[in-house]
């Protein structure tokens, strides 16, 4: 009977060991918005995101304005450019500590933000 319940109790553990994630990927997900405030300036918001460095990110880069806008960070060699209505999806995964400044690379004037990894 003994060695009865000590095979169940090892099959049991087999199986709920069979049920933990081995790695579990976290995704850290943000929606940027660029669109007109007040009279006529353009802005992506949040104008700050705060992540670790090491996270997996990814960026939802929605235009709600009528023109194309752009979204760059230099620092990780990203640039895109966002149509009217269109949505990009970007991943990114900042290795460093430090302040990362996004903008709109087409219009000097469109605020943007900054993106800080600690
Ligand atoms: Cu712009």
């Amino acid at each position: 009977m003994r060695i009865i319940l000590i095979t169940f109790a090892f099959f049991i553990g087999i199986f709920l060991a069979s049920l933990w994630p081995v790695s579990a990927q976290v995704v850290k997900e943000f929606t940027l918005l660029s669109g007109l405030v007040g009279e006529g300036a353009n802005i992506w918001l949040p104008s700050t995101i705060i992540v670790q460095k090491g996270d997996e990110i990814k960026l939802k880069l929605r235009n709600v304005a009528l023109v194309e806008h752009g979204f760059s960070i230099d620092a990780l060699g990203i640039k895109e450019v966002i149509k009217p209505g269109e949505t990009k999806e970007i991943t990114l995964k900042p290795t460093s500590e430090g302040v990362l400044r996004y903008y709109c690379h087409l219009h000097p004037g469109h605020v943007g933000g900054q993106l800080l990894v600690k």
